[in-house]
């Protein structure tokens, strides 16, 4: 299949790309290097060193001895996002250009702003390029399970039944966002799902939860391929952060009492469930939703298993609990359904252990770039607006 990558330089982007090409798809992308600056915007660096774009695909011709088809360029630019569709005539487009950060969103109202314009506008505008270009083409949208928030019942893959008053229907299940970032994926995903239903665009909302790993098999031994890793405190996820902090020493940093529960997954995991998707288009004028992640965990059931994991490869791991700097339920009913992607074969790994040794011991071989950003560690973005370094609480526990 054709598959058009919106974002390809980016830590998913960058990994489908190669994961996509090494089964025989061909893969062509934009990107606007935006993910680079906000990382630096952070005072932080990728944990992992990545290198240009010219590099990444020089490397990837290499390995795949062929040329991914790249061009610079932003989707709020829509002739450039309408132009490079049209010459391109993707069988499906996944769309992860987004500014993915909820802290970022939280910052200030310029960073909201931005936010919501980036992220709503570039994905209008892939709406709009689609039905003008390649209408039949399925559009990979990818969502967050943050969308639905933590509600005190189950959630369903987007929809579910709902009896009221004496008249019943399927309707979307209630949206519960808790930053600005998750609330722009709501509105892209009301504007999908409106665009399937008026102009019969096929379209699959991925509700995605937290991303962890350093790599997929696909990417080998050539530091070329490998995708970025973050551990500053609005673009490095929990358990990317706890790695990078468990290798230099740095007591892991739960927020509030650590009970906060999500949906985490794999890297190779996402690269699997994103791939099923692809290869498996809904109808035309279809919307459908996937919850996509592996199991869930509490942010502190993670930080324990970083500090077993940390055991296994010589790692004294402490852990420190925090203020919580965001205003979110650190304890909750937590029940999300995953059934779309299992039928359609989805096997997830759940050796998270042992995932977890492999990013430790790729982050070991690159402490000195986490020492030298250890400042970034510990957050001073809060939910209110107002940026100060978080204090602790009076429980801290630095469990050795
Ligand atoms: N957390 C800590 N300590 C840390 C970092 C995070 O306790 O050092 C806690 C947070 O308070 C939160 C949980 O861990 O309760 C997850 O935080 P996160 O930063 O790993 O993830 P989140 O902000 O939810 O966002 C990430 C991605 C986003 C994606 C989302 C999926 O940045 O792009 O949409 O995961 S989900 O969480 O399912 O909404």
């Amino acid at each position: 299949m054709r598959v058009f990558i919106a974002g390809i330089d980016g830590y998913l982007g960058w990994a489908l790309a190669q994961y996509l090409t090494a089964r025989g798809h061909e893969v062509a992308g934009n990107d606007t290097y935006l993910r680079r600056q906000w990382v630096a915007e952070m005072e932080s660096v990728s944990a992992l060193p990545i290198f240009s774009m010219e590099e990444r695909l020089e490397a990837f011709h290499e390995r795949w001895n062929k040329a991914l088809i790249f061009r610079e360029g932003d989707l709020l630019d829509y002739e450039f996002t309408r132009g490079f569709l049209e010459e391109f005539q993707p069988d499906a487009v996944v769309h992860l250009a987004e500014m993915p950060s909820a802290p970022y969103s939280m910052m200030d109202q310029k960073h909201s702003v931005f936010t919501q314009h980036n992220n709503v506008i570039g994905s209008l505008n892939i709406l709009w390029a689609m039905k003008e270009v390649c209408p039949n083409a399925h559009l990979v949208k990818l969502g967050t399970m943050g969308e639905y928030g933590t509600p005190n019942i189950d959630i369903p893959e987007g929809f579910f039944e709902i009896e009221y008053r004496g008249r019943k229907d399927r309707l979307p299940f209630p949206r519960q966002a808790n930053s600005f970032y998750h609330w722009s994926k709501v509105h892209d995903s009301g504007n999908t799902m409106f665009a399937c239903r008026i102009w019969g665009l096929r379209s699959t909302d991925i509700m995605q939860g937290v991303v962890f790993g350093t790599q997929i098999d696909e990417m080998g031994d050539d530091p070329r391929l490998r995708s970025r890793l973050d551990f500053d405190q609005c673009f490095g996820t929990a358990v990317n952060r706890f790695c990078c902090q468990a290798v230099i020493d740095h007591p892991l940093t739960i927020y509030g009492r650590g009970g906060q529960t999500r949906g985490f997954l794999p890297l190779r995991d996402s690269m699997q469930c994103l791939t099923i998707a692809v290869e498996n288009p809904p109808e035309a004028g279809e919307y459908r939703v996937f919850n996509q992640f592996e199991e869930c965990y509490t942010v502190e059931e993670l930080a324990l298993k970083v500090q077993e994991a940390g055991k296994d490869v010589g790692l004294n791991v402490g852990i420190q609990y925090y203020d919580n700097p965001r205003a979110e339920r650190d304890e909750h009913y937590y029940n999300p359904d995953r059934e779309n992607l299992i039928k359609l074969g989805y096997q997830p790994h759940h050796d998270v252990l042992a995932e977890m040794r492999i990013m430790l011991r790729d982050l070991m071989g690159h402490k000195e770039r986490i020492l030298a950003h250890q400042q970034i560690l510990v957050p001073d973005i809060r939910w209110d607006g107002s940026r100060r370094k978080s204090g602790l609480l009076a429980r801290d526990v630095v469990a050795k």
